[in-house]
């Protein structure tokens, strides 16, 4: 770390769960998904400080979970000093016995993102800077929208998703068939300009031998990546399938901390890694798999919160795509910048999460 932590200390931890609704819908193979349910998390301190992050919670059921969750991690580190690495130790031993996975894990994590961005606050640095990392234009494809449909509309939405210069978008597939899979992939290259990138995620959807029957398929269609074709955690189906196809395998949504990435790459289950913020433990989390990805020498993209993720790329020494969705955009005071095609990181102190209140007021969940 650059600079001497400023003191502060934990004093209060508010949970506001809105639902918005989503620009385009993300019609993954499993399922429609229409609105965002996200929790905004307000981290006050001693000091005067107050630390912000969020968490999408898939299903609204989950948003007053968390919650509850939360203000377990409040009576564990009220009045601490809020050391993130210290902080994560004393909580991973509060839910030691229920276990620190699934949602009690996203409230830790939550809760780490929130400390992260008051420190840096505190320093009056963007977080990137405090990490260590330099404001620089982060490359981040296009990942809203895109889900299953007919052929002649995934090609006009995949146009509309090139504004703001994306030079890349990510397809849902995982149709009946593969030739509808196949049908899709080539109705949005049509409308992609050359040089563009197209990824693809499957969302579990596959056996292994139908992955590797689809994914020979795609190998002549310049896929970029294939994402999660079968089950998160078959490691040894990822290592074949990713051993079989000449297209890149891409995994690490569903990371569970550090030590799932571990036995992932120990397993070579993948080409690439893209861990999610929440699932991979925060900022604390995010800073080791970044190692781990260094040590492997694999790149490492993100999965969704491009706010503060576009800052942890800067110190991701093989950093590769930002995961560009505009979810939280509705209620955000400065949604993210798209320049270009690359996340343009502002430099205000902190992650540079700030909720615009009127539209928190409208969204609140009841
Ligand atoms: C995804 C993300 C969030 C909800 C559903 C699906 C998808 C992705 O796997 O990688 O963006
Ligand atoms: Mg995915």
């Amino acid at each position: 770390m650059a600079v001497t932590p400023p003191k502060l200390t934990v004093r209060n931890l508010r949970a506001t769960p809105v639902l918005v609704p989503m620009t385009y819908v993300l019609g993954t193979s499993v399922q429609a998904l229409r609105e965002a349910p996200l929790l905004l998390v307000d981290l006050e301190t001693e000091e005067g400080v107050t630390g912000h992050a969020y968490q999408f919670c898939y299903l609204p059921a989950a948003a007053p979970a968390i919650v509850t969750l939360l203000e377990e991690v409040l009576r564990t580190i009220k009045g601490e000093r809020m050391e993130s690495v210290a902080l994560w130790g004393k909580l991973a031993r509060r839910f030691m016995l229920i276990g620190v996975q699934g949602i009690v894990r996203m409230a830790m994590a939550m809760f780490d993102v929130a400390c992260w961005d008051a420190l840096s606050r505190a320093a009056g640095t963007p977080l990137a800077r405090y990490l260590g990392g330099t404001i620089r234009p982060v490359p981040a494809y296009n990942s809203c929208g895109l889900g299953l449909m007919a052929p002649a509309a995934v090609a006009d939405e995949a146009e509309k998703l090139l504004t703001g210069g994306f030079k890349a978008v990510k397809l849902r597939l995982g149709y009946p068939t593969a030739e509808a899979d196949l049908a899709a992939v080539r109705a949005v290259r049509s409308r992609l300009p050359a040089g563009s990138e197209l990824m693809v995620d499957y969302n579990q959807a596959l056996t292994v031998e139908e992955a590797i029957r689809r994914g020979r398929m795609l190998d002549d269609e310049g896929v970029y990546w294939i994402e999660e074709p079968v089950r998160h955690d078959d490691y040894a189906g990822c290592a074949e399938i990713a051993r079989t196809l000449a297209t890149p395998v891409q995994i690490g949504e569903n990371f569970s901390l550090v030590h799932d990435m571990d036995r992932a790459l120990a397993a070579q289950s993948c080409d690439f890694v893209m861990p999610d913020l929440e699932r991979i433990g925060g900022v604390t989390g995010w800073r080791r798999a970044a190692e781990t990805a260094r040590s492997s020498g694999i790149g490492m993209s993100s999965h969704l919160y491009p706010e503060v993720s576009a800052h942890l790329l800067t110190v991701t020494p093989t950093a590769h795509w930002l995961e560009y969705v505009d979810w939280a955009n509705a209620i955000l005071a400065e949604p993210l910048r798209i320049v270009d095609g690359c996340a343009v990181l502002s430099s205000r102190p902190g992650n540079g999460l700030a909720w615009n209140e009127d539209a928190v007021r409208k969204y609140r969940m009841s």
